[in-house]
């Protein structure tokens, strides 16, 4: 055992990820740790989806519950998904393999808010929880947990579950010691206390976890990075949403409306939102701090450039390049970052009170400011809600971003109805495409409409957006929102029959 692992009983508990693995059987529900890539347990899924493919072969049932952070890695997600492992799984998740097993019916998936998922837990809402498998960096002398490079629900997994089986990654730096503020403070109503958290960059718990060194069954000692996945470079559609949207954030200044260092920053996942941050490195925003779920690339180049003072999330979400820098550098990086339990992290009365300036990824909107960011033609899952709805709804102000067509030129994002909504219009005050943007705050519906077509829609998907819009106007039950329901959704079915959104 390696000196990783400072506390003489929990030493004594090495095992092989084999060994641990077996320690788990058909029908349990095991949670993980892992958020956006990060900090996932990377050996016992492994050894977990030899057993269950084993197990196949010889005919016998074995599937298990899985609960986790956010997404994960290919060695766990993937593989598990792969061996027909998966029966149940909550909350993100966006592994391939997983995702085509949810959508051709194998995988029961339970999509719930991020901020949601620990209180459930806690309530009772969600079942038993028999084992948690998590990924730390070290254990001290005194059996406390040095966190790795997500906390996610880890704090709520290891306190619930009845057994508690250890990887300890020595690839992680050690030097993330004291960059993670874990919670304790929060208890069920009517018990429950205000979170003392004033400022973005404010510490309010300890540096670890706690764990009942008797609740722990293994420990397993890993040397390996997370598998994360590139950035593509901005192009030029993402440029120019990038653009709009940092006008528009200084001409909020301008107005008064905003402080010139922004309110705290919230940015999604994606190519998009990475590409925004990048922005800010121009932009005339100074001493700006982030409350968000996850450090992206753009946020380390934002550090660097001393434009953000601090950032505040639950995870890193980092390209492969990105995670070897901060890894050489983590001393420094240290000071300027904090990783919290999801539940405080995208905590909603948080989000509200900190005012934090929420932009995140969508599929489609619709004319009336609808917005769609979890499902294709409204039955396929992409990924899922994730932290969106917990700040879209809650935000100071709410941004959604998406180039104005997908799958090349061949699907607008803009639509007269969305397939499947997530962020109802009253959770959506701004929306940007390459296109333009369409500031939404005080407009009714039909304004709106206006509006998102002009700035929002492709020139090529304007003429039948308006044409749509003119005969709702015509033939709406009501006026309110007018829709022709035959019509609405017959844009999907036109791309579901002939490959194409256009007329
Ligand atoms: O399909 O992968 O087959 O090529 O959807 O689209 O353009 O790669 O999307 O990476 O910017 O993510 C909403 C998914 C956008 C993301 C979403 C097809 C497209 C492609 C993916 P292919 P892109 P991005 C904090 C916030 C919810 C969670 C969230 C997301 C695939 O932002 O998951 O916000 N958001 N969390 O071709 C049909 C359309 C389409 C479409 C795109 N209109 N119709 N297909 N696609 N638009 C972080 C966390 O919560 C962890």
């Amino acid at each position: 055992m390696s000196n990783r692992i400072a506390h003489a009983g929990l030493a004594a508990k090495g095992r092989s990820a084999q060994e641990a693995a077996a320690l788990i059987s058909d029908g349990m529900t095991v949670g993980m740790s892992g958020f956006t890539g990060s900090g996932y347990p990377k050996a016992v899924p492994l050894a977990l989806a030899e057993r269950i493919t084993a197990a196949h072969a010889a005919g016998e049932h074995f599937q298990v519950r899985i609960w986790t952070g956010a997404s994960t890695g290919p060695e766990l997600d993937g593989a598990l998904a792969q061996a027909d492992g998966i029966e149940f799984r909550l909350p993100y998740n966006s592994d391939p393999i997983a995702r085509e097993r949810i959508n051709s019916g194998h995988m029961q998936y339970f999509d719930m808010h991020l901020s949601q998922v620990a209180p459930m837990a806690w309530q009772g809402f969600l079942g038993d929880l028999d084992i948690a498998v998590i990924e730390v960096t070290g254990i001290t002398a005194e059996g406390e947990l040095i966190p790795s490079a997500s906390v996610g629900n880890n704090k709520t997994w290891t306190d619930r579950a009845k057994s508690v089986i250890l990887e300890v990654n020595r690839w992680q730096n050690p030097a993330l010691e004291g960059m993670h503020d874990i919670y304790y403070g929060t208890a069920l109503p009517p018990h429950r206390q205000p979170i003392p958290l004033l400022y973005a960059d404010q510490r309010i718990g300890q540096s670890t976890f706690r764990c009942d060194p008797d609740k722990v069954i293994a420990v397993v000692e890993t040397d390996a990075p997370d598998r994360n996945a590139p950035f593509t470079p901005p192009d030029n559609k993402a440029r120019a949403i990038a653009g709009h949207l940092l006008d528009f954030l200084g001409h909020e200044v301008k107005a008064g409306r905003l402080p010139p260092s922004l309110l705290p920053l919230q940015s999604g996942v994606g190519n998009i939102a990475n590409a925004v941050l990048t922005g800010l490195i121009d932009a005339p925003f100074e001493n700006m701090v982030a409350f968000t779920e996850v450090i992206q690339d753009g946020m380390l180049d934002l550090l660097d450039a001393g434009k953000l003072r601090m950032a505040s999330a639950t995870a890193f979400s980092l390209s492969p390049e990105a995670a070897a820098r901060m890894n050489a550098d983590m001393w420094r990086y240290r000071e300027k970052m904090i990783l919290r339990p999801q539940e405080i992290s995208n905590h909603p009365e948080l989000v509200r009170r900190l005012g934090c300036i929420a932009m995140n990824g969508l599929i489609e909107a619709d004319i009336y400011g609808n917005v769609n960011s979890t499902h294709l033609m409204g039955s396929r899952i992409q990924n899922g809600i994730g932290g969106s709805g917990d700040f879209a709804r809650n935000a100071f102000l709410s941004v959604f971003m998406t180039p104005s067509t997908a799958r090349e030129g061949k699907i607008s994002a803009i639509v007269p109805h969305c397939s499947h909504v997530d962020h109802i219009n009253q959770d959506v005050q701004v929306i940007v495409t390459e296109q333009g943007l369409a500031d939404l705050r005080g407009l009714a519906p039909r304004q709106r409409a206006e509006l998102i077509i002009g700035k929002c829609a492709h020139p090529d998907f304007r003429p039948a957006l308006r044409d749509y819009f003119r005969r709702a106007l015509a033939g709406s039950y009501g006026l309110q929102s007018p829709m022709l329901p035959g019509e609405a959704l017959a844009w999907h079915q036109r791309y579901i029959d002939t490959g194409t959104m256009r007329g």
